[in-house]
């Protein structure tokens, strides 16, 4: 399986940055967010946060940065490591998380009683922790002292304090080698054969360490300094390390190190005997300045691959995505074989082996997967009618047989397609029944094709519940085989609290990404691994379920009512935005496609295809950079063609009416008279309580209450797609067998959705609704928000209830002026679509609602006419408590 390696974020430390130390020292805290976000966007997957400075307070720096993090969605979608030598700096941490924390760290330098105390108190808070090889009598360097204090901290943490061993992360010290001090040699050893055996020894316990430490000696030398920490992250890697803090955009390939440079460093990190005269560290002492300003890395270009045998060739081909030559490459193998049958399961298997296992180690990327695939399609299809003629062969063997399908109600399939393109590649058969699939149909397939596994897939949260009930159905109906859940809105704390107890007969596994599919499916269809693998995640999931019920109780909440008290206030001094220029709604039929490619963020994009990194920076990026170069000059042909051919066309409406807040309610009024009430939207409020005056926030504070000073105040709404055109584009490449291009037509749909929406929310500002009709915005401002008003859409943080999209709908009509439709789970359709509000008020801004609790839930049930059961069936995702248990503690009242 693919070793999967999270990257921690430290930029935002006191300790390790001058720049944010200044800024936090200096109170800037809007530019240290700043620092927060451009880590997340650089790949960071956990941001450590240190505040650990003599000049500070720092617990209260901690509350604060921690409090205004909770509030970006984007940047509070990455678990946050609280790193601090001081407790009660961690304790006031772990307060304000909203999601899992991660406490760095906890030793038993003090003794055990004190490790002890700290570990019940991480515990508590439902954090994981970061536990430094560290005890009485000092720091461990040897590999046995460093397994000797894991093992007893790992005893205490798990048989006395009851720790989930899947939230201990060991850091066993990574320590500084070629010093020239000879007792530093081994420390690199030292720090892999430890990983080795606590991965081995002590179960789901997770490796960590500061990786810059391993080449301190060579301060200076930026482009040695990389090579080291690639070959030593090669290595620790393999031996289990999961996480590091490290800049991983900065790493070089591995493979693509200079051979010289690369053999010296490696010499030195494994500690092997000296091949010269001189010592390891001295020969890399020598060689070290020729690699000073240089990279280090030497690419080597094949240009005489056509020169190879044709089963050389076929594998060039797949593992460089050329279709050229496959054609006539495919036809030269079959001239050579017996039946044509032996050309698939020949040179063309044994090619998408290679790309398989390429993929594995982290050598090949998404894209160029997808686009073997294509080379692999157009050799079968070129091979099919000779199949057909022969007829009488045995069907090809394939490793299984797998169904997937993205649930009732959820219309996206851009992950689940992805996945089934990686499964086929590695001679899956994949049956896929696209979108909106009921869970009867998708059983009944089931039966029918007689397959060893199925996939469910889902965007938005509503389909949460419907693959809970899918997993029910397949109890009922007396299934047995694996159930696989993915898509962007299922998480591991979901299938293994709601999904996976739902269904006992046979196994439910969650799986993050397309590059973990592979690994799973074969785990589990694996005649002699299977049943071990599934006990290992049943076992995980319940560890998962106990965490989860403890961490529900510890977090400081705020009642509603105490909520609503801190609600935030509109500056009576600021100005309420202008009258906007109509009231009603305005229909768009046919947007400038051009006009909309200039507003596309490309960065998601690139995440589509799980190439992590900012755009444009990816383009240059050491390790994906070719491969985002390559995708991103796909794209761009494909982008020229969708505009000069009119693929697609963008359609959208945008309405404004006079608004005014009731409590957490928004008024709609018909017009200007506001006698007559035309909409009502019902928003939800924070209930983490807060510090520093920060307020508890509803979208409602942000439009002038009934009964404030000012109550002229507006809302708007919008609603757009590009997905007109974009399923026959899609499909149209599906049917030749160029997935890769039918995953590109929708993604670039996608974008163009969003930059719709972006585009129109620029007009609305400065001219439709014009309150900031002088507003000069480039691209990455717009992309960066940095312009007054927000767009909030339900489903995303700010407003977590999708039932919503009903009311804006309906009042923009959404479905005459634009062709679009909602879903029974409030899905749009086309897919490519993007809906919301307008908010015009300068003090109005984005941030995450978090988990609410009941008395809030009975309060909104009632204002929307639900009943407390509806209610939390759509809120399911955000309560801050179980139902089922809440019901049944009322019950015995
Ligand atoms: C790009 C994006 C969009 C795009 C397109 C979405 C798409 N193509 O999937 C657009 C702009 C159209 C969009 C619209 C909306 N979006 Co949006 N969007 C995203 C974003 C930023 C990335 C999603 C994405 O494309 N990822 C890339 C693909 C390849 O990944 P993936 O689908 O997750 O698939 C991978 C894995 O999940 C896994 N996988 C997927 N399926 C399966 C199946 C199996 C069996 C297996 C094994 C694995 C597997 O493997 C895949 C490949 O690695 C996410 C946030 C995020 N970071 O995830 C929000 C997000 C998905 N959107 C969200 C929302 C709310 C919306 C809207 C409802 C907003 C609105 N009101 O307009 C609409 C809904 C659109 C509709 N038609 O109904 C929410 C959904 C959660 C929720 N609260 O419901 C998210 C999570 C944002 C958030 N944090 O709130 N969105």
């Amino acid at each position: 399986m693919r070793p999967t390696f999270i990257n921690v974020g430290e930029r935002t430390n006191v300790t390790g940055s001058a720049k944010f130390k200044k800024l936090i020292v200096e109170g800037d805290y809007s530019a240290a967010l700043t620092v927060a976000r451009q880590q997340v966007e650089a790949g960071a997957q956990i941001i450590d946060i240190n505040m650990d400075e003599g000049l500070l307070d720092s617990k209260s720096a901690m509350v604060t940065f921690l409090n205004l993090i909770a509030a970006e969605p984007d940047i509070a979608r990455v678990p946050v490591m609280i790193d601090s030598s001081k407790w009660e700096v961690i304790e006031a941490g772990l307060k304000c998380v909203q999601g899992k924390p991660i406490v760095n760290s906890i030793s038993m330098k003090e003794g055990e009683d004190a490790f002890r105390e700290q570990a019940v108190k991480c515990l508590r808070y439902g954090a994981a922790v970061v536990v430094m090889a560290f005890d009485e009598v000092g720091q461990a360097d040897t590999a046995a002292r460093k397994i000797e204090i894991c093992t007893r901290a790992y005893r205490i943490l798990v048989e006395e304090v009851g720790f989930p061993p899947e939230d201990i992360i060991f850091d066993p010290n990574i320590f500084a080698v070629a010093t020239g001090i000879e007792e530093h040699d081994n420390y690199a050893v030292d720090f892999i054969e430890a990983t080795a055996e606590i991965k081995r020894a002590l179960p789901y316990a997770r490796i960590s360490g500061g990786v810059s430490n391993v080449s301190f000696s060579f301060r200076g030398n930026e482009p040695v300094r990389r090579a080291i920490h690639s070959v030593f992250l090669y290595h620790a890697i393999k031996a289990g390390m999961d996480m590091g803090i490290v800049n991983a955009g900065d790493l070089p390939v591995y493979d693509d190190i200079d051979a010289t440079l690369r053999e010296a460093v490696e010499d030195v990190i494994l500690n092997r005997p000296q091949r010269t005269n001189v010592s390891n560290t001295e020969r890399l002492v020598d060689i070290a300045p020729n690699y000073k300003g240089d990279k280090g890395v030497a690419r080597v270009v094949d240009l005489k691959w056509r020169d190879q045998p044709v089963g050389k060739r076929i594998e060039h081909a797949l593992v460089n995505g050329i279709t050229e030559f496959i054609d006539a490459d495919t036809e030269e193998a079959r001239l050579e074989a017996e039946r044509p049958l032996h050309v698939i399961e020949g040179p063309l298997m044994d090619g998408m082996n290679v790309v398989g296992d390429l993929f594995g180690a982290g050598k090949m990327f998404l894209p160029q997967v997808v686009k073997s695939a294509r080379v692999m399609k157009q050799a079968v299809a070129w091979l099919e009618p000779y199949m057909e003629a022969e007829k009488a062969g045995k069907p090809r063997e394939q490793a299984g047989r797998i169904l997937m399908a993205t649930v009732k109600g959820d219309v996206h399939d851009i992950g689940k397609n992805i996945v089934g393109v990686v499964l086929q590649c590695n001679n899956y058969e994949v049956i896929d029944l696209g979108v909106m699939v009921p869970a009867d149909r998708i059983l009944d397939a089931a039966i029918e094709h007689n397959v060893d596994i199925i996939g469910l897939s889902g965007l938005i949260t509503p389909s949460l519940d419907e693959m809970v009930f899918v997993a029910r159905e397949m109890e009922r109906r007396g299934f047995d085989i694996p159930l696989l859940i993915g898509g962007a809105t299922t998480s591991r704390t979901h299938t293994a609290v709601k999904i996976e107890p739902g269904y006992r007969k046979g196994s439910t596994t969650y799986v993050v990404d397309a590059s973990r599919a592979v690994g799973v499916v074969s785990g589990l269809l694996s005649k002699t691994e299977r049943s071990r693998n599934e006990a290992v995640t049943r076992d995980e999931y319940i560890r998962i379920r106990e965490q989860y019920a403890r961490g529900q109780e510890v977090k400081a909440r705020a009642t509603l009512s105490e909520a609503r008290k801190n609600a935030f206030r509109l500056d009576p001094a600021v100005h309420m935005p202008c009258a906007p220029s109509f009231i009603g709604v305005k229909a768009f039929d046919s947007w400038d496609l051009a006009d909309l490619a200039d507003h596309i963020d490309w960065t998601p994009f690139f995440a589509s295809w799980e190439l992590i990194g900012r755009y444009p920076q990816i383009l240059d990026d050491e390790i994906v950079g070719e491969a985002a170069k390559d995708l991103f000059a796909d794209a761009k042909v494909m982008l020229k063609r969708i505009i000069d051919e009119k693929w697609f066309t963008a359609s959208g409406v945008v309405g404004f009416w006079p608004a005014q807040a009731e409590g957490d309610d928004i008024i709609v009024f018909e017009d200007e008279t506001r006698s007559q009430e035309l909409a009502r939207f019902h928003t939800l409020r924070q209930q983490i309580k807060k510090a520093n005056g920060k307020p508890n926030l509803a979208l409602s504070d942000f439009i002038a209450p009934r009964e404030g000073p000012s109550t002229a105040d507006y809302i708007g709404a919008f609603a757009v797609t590009t997905g007109h055109g974009e399923l026959e584009a899609s499909k149209r490449f599906k049917d030749a067998g160029d997935d890769y291009s039918a995953i590109m037509a929708s993604a670039l749909a996608d974008r163009l959705a969003e930059a719709f929406a972006e585009a129109l929310h620029k007009k609305v500002r400065a001219e439709l609704w014009g309150y900031a009709a002088d507003e000069e915005t480039t691209t990455d401002e717009l992309i960066a928000e940095q312009y007054q008003g927000i767009r909030p859409a339900p489903g995303y943080p700010a407003q977590p209830d999708h039932t919503e999209k009903a009311t804006l709908f309906r009042i923009l009509n959404a479905e005459a002026n634009a062709g679009m439709a909602l879903t029974e789970s409030f899905a749009m359709t086309p897919p490519a679509s993007v809906s919301g509000l307008y908010f015009g008020h300068p003090g109005s801004h984005y941030f995450g609602v978090g988990k609410i609790d009941r008395d809030q839930v009975e309060d909104y049930a009632a204002r929307k006419g639900w009943d407390v059961e509806t209610c939390e069936r759509w809120l399911s995702p955000i309560l801050n408590y179980d139902p089922g248990v809440a019901a049944v503690r009322d019950a015995a009242a």
